[in-house]
């Protein structure tokens, strides 16, 4: 069953089959380690990040994605796989029912979150594309909250996201404010190879080059 949750904003539950959610969590794993660890990201502020992240094909640090981790190590990330745009394009193609095989990420964002992590609600705006975001969740279930593009309160939709989740932001979608108020923990299934937590791998294209 998929669900438009407004304009462009298309949720198909249990989208991915445990094996590829088994795949996703040991690429992330992988990913977490190295070139550039997983971590909390520290915001110009001063304030740190409750959610760890790493990335693939560019580094996100607030607000811009750069090929080194100046923030972090200095280091290059790992290169975006081929099979992860495959992923995404097939995301796209079933979400909007258009061949997606012109959808070209070139970055995607690992978020994990233990069961204290949250995000507040934001834009992602980073990007100088308008192509969608692609969403995949895995691990436990959280609440996700679907704002509007105008102001980071209400009104706004809340929806779980469960392991296996498809979420595709696209169109009027695209700029809107999100964010997830909370993790429910122990709702996942070890099986998927993540005994504890949340991950959310986002695809984007940076429109950089
Ligand atoms: C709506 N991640 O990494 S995924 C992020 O679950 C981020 O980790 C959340 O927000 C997470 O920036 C939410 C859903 C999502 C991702 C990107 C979007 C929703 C979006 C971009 C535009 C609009
Ligand atoms: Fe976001």
């Amino acid at each position: 069953p998929m669900r438009e949750i407004a304009p462009g904003a298309v949720h198909l539950p249990g989208w991915l089959a445990l094996e590829e959610q088994q795949r996703l969590v040991r690429a992330c794993r992988a990913w977490a380690r190295g070139p550039v660890p997983m971590r909390h990201t520290v915001l110009p502020g001063g304030g740190v990040m409750s959610v760890q992240t790493v990335c693939v094909g560019w580094h996100w640090q607030p607000y811009r994605y750069t090929r080194l981790a100046h923030d972090v190590n200095g280091r290059k990330v790992a290169d975006f796989p081929d099979w992860l745009g495959e992923l995404g394009r097939r995301a796209v193609a079933d979400a909007y029912g258009r061949p997606g095989d012109d959808y070209a990420p070139d970055t995607a964002l690992i978020n994990f979150y233990d069961g204290q992590a949250k995000m507040g609600m934001h834009q992602d705006k980073d990007e100088k594309s308008d192509e969608p975001v692609v969403s995949l969740s895995i691990g436990d279930t959280c609440l996700f909250r679907f704002g509007n593009t105008e102001t980071r309160g209400k009104p706004y939709t809340d929806v779980e996201l469960a392991s296996g989740d498809l979420f595709v932001f696209g169109g009027p979608s695209r700029l809107a404010y999100h964010g997830v108020p909370k993790v429910y923990p122990g709702t996942g299934d070890p099986a998927t190879g993540l005994a504890s937590g949340r991950l959310n791998i986002t695809m984007r294209v940076t429109g950089l080059r």
